[in-house]
């Protein structure tokens, strides 16, 4: 899973990268340098994962991984209806889901580009620069599709006619602010339009960079945001961004005793990778053994068979049947062998829908 991380300048992304991945990248700065974007892992946190490690004491416990890409956009002039430049097109277009960081930290010696903190204003904003991105890309397809509509064969004429008409409708609304991803899109249209990654059809998760004074408020922040922002495919989240930073930094114990101190959750940091997770629809099964411990990322409704492509090629082609026990039961039995005396080891053909939790062992013959 790759996800990038957009948003105004200054408004708080490589800190967000940084809290995120535990990365030390450079804050407070925009330079043509920074143009190249900040690239890092996080590991997503699993209670679970934790306790399979803790039973079967594997000489190795994987945990999922999500790759973070913090793409610094430079300032804009103002009423700028370019849109986004090709390159941080490229950069966003690459990532399955999209991280508005918007700024709500009040911060004297950080000034804001537009004077003032309002949350509200600056999602609209980035809304737009990626409303315009998508416009301009329709535009040029189909000034492409009616230049090479000259001298085209007839079956080449309808399908580009076809392309068209798709496209011209996603632009009509476009034009009307919405989004792709709220333009109900039938799985064919969408099928047929997801080579051009249009930047409004991704995801998105609006990450409110809150500043230590608004902790208390955090829940009302959100609310008062959702409220306006009633949109399918989005999900607003909070963060104190620059304290998260600080704490990824400091050893385990300290962190645990300084978050206590200041009534912060435990895992912030776990809840935002968790929102981009359920905004994906992604869900994760597990392996398990002396060996190793791992979490898979899958998306929802994956059957037995591909799930076991994940784990590798070779089980999805000579996958037989897979043995499942949900997590929980696992965890409670303590062995396979007890869960089975339990009637609480299922086994599943390959049209089973692997559910989130689920502890999986692939038989297959190869
Ligand atoms: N007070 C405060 N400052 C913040 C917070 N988050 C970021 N900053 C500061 O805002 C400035 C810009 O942050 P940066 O992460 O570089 O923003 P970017 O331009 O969006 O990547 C830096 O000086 C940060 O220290 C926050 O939550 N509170
Ligand atoms: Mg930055």
């Amino acid at each position: 899973m790759e996800i990038s991380i957009i948003g105004l300048p200054k408004s708080g992304k490589t800190t967000v990268f940084n809290a995120l991945t535990g990365s030390t990248a450079e804050t407070g700065a925009y330079s043509p340098q920074s143009a190249t974007p900040n690239i890092g892992m996080a590991k997503v946190a699993d209670e679970r994962i934790d306790a399979l490690s803790a039973l079967f004491e594997p000489k190795k416990t994987t945990y999922a991984e999500v790759k973070y890409v913090d793409i610094a956009l430079p300032p804009k002039p103002q009423d700028s209806q370019a849109g986004l430049d090709d390159q941080i097109i490229a950069h966003i277009a690459n990532t399955d889901c999209i991280i508005h960081v918007v700024r709500a930290f009040e911060d004297e010696n950080v000034p804001h580009t537009d004077g003032s903190v309002d949350a509200h204003r600056d999602i609209s904003a980035i809304e737009m620069e990626l409303t315009f991105s998508d416009l301009g890309l329709i535009e040029k397809r189909l000034k492409r599709i009616k230049e090479g509509l000259k001298g085209s064969k007839p079956a080449e004429r309808d399908m580009a006619l076809k392309e068209t008409a798709i496209l011209e409708d996603i632009k009509a609304k476009l034009e009307e602010s919405i989004p792709v991803r709220q333009q109900n899109l039938s799985e064919e249209i969408i099928k047929a339009t997801s080579h051009y990654q249009f930047m409004t059809s991704k995801p998105l998760l609006v990450l409110v960079n809150i500043g230590e004074a608004q902790i208390d408020s955090a829940k009302e922040i959100e609310e008062d945001l959702r409220e306006n922002n009633d949109q399918s495919g989005t999900e607003i989240v909070t963060l104190c961004a620059k304290l998260e930073m600080e704490l990824s930094e400091m050893k385990d114990d300290e962190a645990q005793e300084m978050r206590e101190a200041m009534g912060l959750a435990e895992s912030a940091v776990g809840s935002v990778i968790n929102a981009s997770y359920k905004l994906l629809g992604y869900i994760s099964f597990f392996t398990y053994g002396t060996d190793e411990v791992r979490a898979w990322t899958i998306s929802e409704g994956t059957n037995a068979q591909r799930a076991a492509g994940k784990i590798h090629t070779d089980l999805e082609k000579g996958f037989i049947r897979s043995e499942v026990i949900k997590c929980d039961k696992l965890l409670e039995h303590k062995s396979v062998a007890e869960a089975r005396k339990h009637a609480a080891v299922q086994l599943e053909g390959k049209n089973y829908i692997v559910r989130d939790g689920d502890c999986v062992t692939v038989l297959f013959n190869v």
